[in-house]
């Protein structure tokens, strides 16, 4: 890290509110899009508090003033609501902590917008899914997010990024970075480009039905991947749905078809070793259950019906997203080497192989658990 970043960063936390003392700040490596740093401030008591700060990465959210009244709604609502259920609202919420000049974010002279959340105590992230039950438990945690935002008012939620899981658009998007070809890469990638050609039928499956009764619009999370559940140290079960940068207006089938395509893959989402990548459907079923205990009531027959072609559709989405970053010069997602957007495309576009051939497989499993749970 620079001298400059460290300098600016003291700057940073000073525009917030002194917690205590403040003892110092690390990174947080997670995530693809916004920088992380905990910062820890010592207690009249001798005890830590911890907080998280974060500069929200205004190349991808654009608007992030607007970005941060949709957080400070959601989150508000969901304390209240938590508060009502006889949750802990300080656990099951983030909080946000404004500046001190008054506003629920710090816009820094070099246009880098900040902000301060709750740091979560006692609680861990899970980064690859060993055990059917705890993707279960993420399941009943972003279910229940859905539901707790089912009567939030959408209409007074910004896009914060227009188009964010609009198919037909991701497939527009990926066809004008390969006219472009602005990295001259576009060689490297030519199967991986056929691949997403070949599928172009399947993109509009949801959008088509979007905003009617099959596929109501819903306060949705958008960004469901299993990191980013906190889940509770003591009771190993899921606490805090966080990364609410993209709760937005959208469809229940893309926050179940991302977290299939994250925490259902054998491998990381990153791995080069294309035989370690494919779906467990065992954790698929996992995840059908949890998700329909948590979510199902509100979910129509078409939707329940069309959630193993979610889980195909969103990946194939963000296999086309790390494909076009890669064609064009990795402007959008954090890479660690200069072939890591075309890696993950390969993964993402070998899942959705996987899928394909145990489709039948994933209808019957869905078919077995709406029967048992009579919907
Ligand atoms: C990004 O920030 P992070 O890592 O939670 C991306 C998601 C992708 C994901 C792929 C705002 O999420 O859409 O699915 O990477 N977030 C945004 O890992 O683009
Ligand atoms: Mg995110």
């Amino acid at each position: 890290m620079s001298m400059i970043v460290e300098t600016n960063l003291l700057e940073i936390i000073k525009a917030f509110p002194d917690f205590g003392k403040y003892i110092g700040y690390k990174p947080v490596s997670e995530g693809h899009i916004n920088d992380t740093y905990i910062v820890e401030y010592e207690m009249e008591d001798g005890s830590v508090s911890r907080y998280l700060l974060q500069r929200i990465n205004v190349n991808v959210f654009k608007k992030p003033v607007e970005l941060m009244e949709n957080v400070c709604g959601v989150t508000s609502f969901l304390r209240e609501k938590i508060k009502n259920n006889g949750g802990d609202p300080t656990r099951e919420t983030l909080t946000v902590y404004p500046a001190k000049d008054g506003k629920n974010y710090y816009m820094a002279e070099d246009g880098g917008c900040w902000r301060v959340y709750n740091f979560v105590d006692d609680t861990f992230t899970i980064s690859e899914i060993t055990s059917a039950d705890d993707f279960r438990s993420a399941a009943l945690a972003f279910g229940n997010f859905t539901n707790l935002l089912a009567d939030y008012p959408i209409d007074t939620l910004y896009d914060t990024i227009p188009n964010f899981h609009n198919t037909p658009s991701r497939f527009n998007d990926l066809k004008i970075a390969v006219e472009n070809n602005a990295s001259g890469r576009k060689n490297n990638a030519l199967p991986e480009i056929e691949f997403a050609f070949a599928r172009e039928k399947d993109c509009s499956v949801i959008t088509d039905l979007l905003g009617t009764d099959k596929i109501p619009l819903k306060v949705t999370h958008n960004d469901t991947k299993l990191n980013n559940v906190l889940f509770d140290k003591e009771t190993k079960k899921g606490l805090c749905v966080v990364d609410l940068d993209t709760v937005m207006p959208g469809s229940a089938l893309y926050d179940f078809g991302d977290s299939i395509r994250f925490g259902a893959n054998t491998a990381a989402e990153d791995e080069k070793d294309l035989s370690k990548v494919s779906l467990s459907l065992e954790y698929f079923k996992a995840y059908v259950d949890g998700y329909l205990e948590a979510a199902g009531e509100s979910l129509t027959e078409t939707e329940i019906d069309l959630l193993p072609f979610a889980a195909k559709l969103l990946t194939f989405e963000c296999g086309m997203r790390f494909l076009g970053d890669y064609i064009n010069g990795d402007v959008y997602f954090k890479i660690e080497y200069p072939e890591h957007n075309l890696v993950r495309a390969r993964t993402q576009f070998k899942l959705v192989e996987d899928i394909e051939a145990k489709y039948d497989e994933m209808k019957a499993i869905v078919d077995e658990i709406k029967k048992l749970k009579n919907f």
